[in-house]
């Protein structure tokens, strides 16, 4: 980001950064414009929310798992099982959160396309933040807006050791 820039978002407080950190050879604070680095995905989606009833939103944004290999998560890449014990916790500015396993969002395994969407129905998120896709959910409850962390935890013993 240049100097410029980055003065402006200090100074007004319009940029928003998601630090992505926990078992990760590089953890990363990214804006919703370091986000249009990756390849980009569009997904329409209808999820039901507990109070508001069906909503309906076109989505564009990266993989998360895109995202997330490249901040180089702690397993072994060659070996599949390694990689059952990560756990991705996701959480918003307002402290919701939820967390997925990796193997839900591996294409070797779940191959659920979650995006961290930049858009929200045409409208960049850039001031609030990425929001959670997961276009196989029912529920909204997942769908986390104004992302400002993501954690990557190795949860568990990387060799058979006591839980
Ligand atoms: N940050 C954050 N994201 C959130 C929530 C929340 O409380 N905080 N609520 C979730 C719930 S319960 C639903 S149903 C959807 C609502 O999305 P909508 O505002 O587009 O209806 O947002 C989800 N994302
Ligand atoms: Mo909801």
């Amino acid at each position: 980001m240049s100097q410029s820039l980055a003065a402006a978002g200090t100074a007004t407080g319009q940029v928003a950064e998601v630090v992505l950190t926990g078992d990760l050879a590089r953890p990363a604070r990214l804006t919703v414009p370091d986000l249009l680095a990756w390849p980009q995905r569009r997904a329409e989606v209808a999820f039901e929310c507990a109070t508001s009833g069906i909503q309906h939103h076109c989505f564009t944004g990266p993989l998360l798992h895109d995202v997330l290999v490249d901040a180089g998560p702690a397993f072994d890449p060659g070996r599949r099982k390694d990689r059952l014990r990560f756990l991705i916790a996701v959480r918003g500015a307002d402290g919701h959160h939820a967390v997925l396993s990796w193997a839900e969002i591996d294409p070797d395994f779940g191959r659920a396309p979650v995006l961290l969407g930049v858009t929200l129905d045409d409208t960049p998120l850039d001031r609030v933040g990425p929001q959670l896709v997961l276009p196989q959910d029912r529920c909204g409850a997942r769908h986390i807006s104004g992302i400002d962390a993501i954690r990557v935890d190795g949860c568990y013993p990387a060799t058979n050791g006591a839980w």
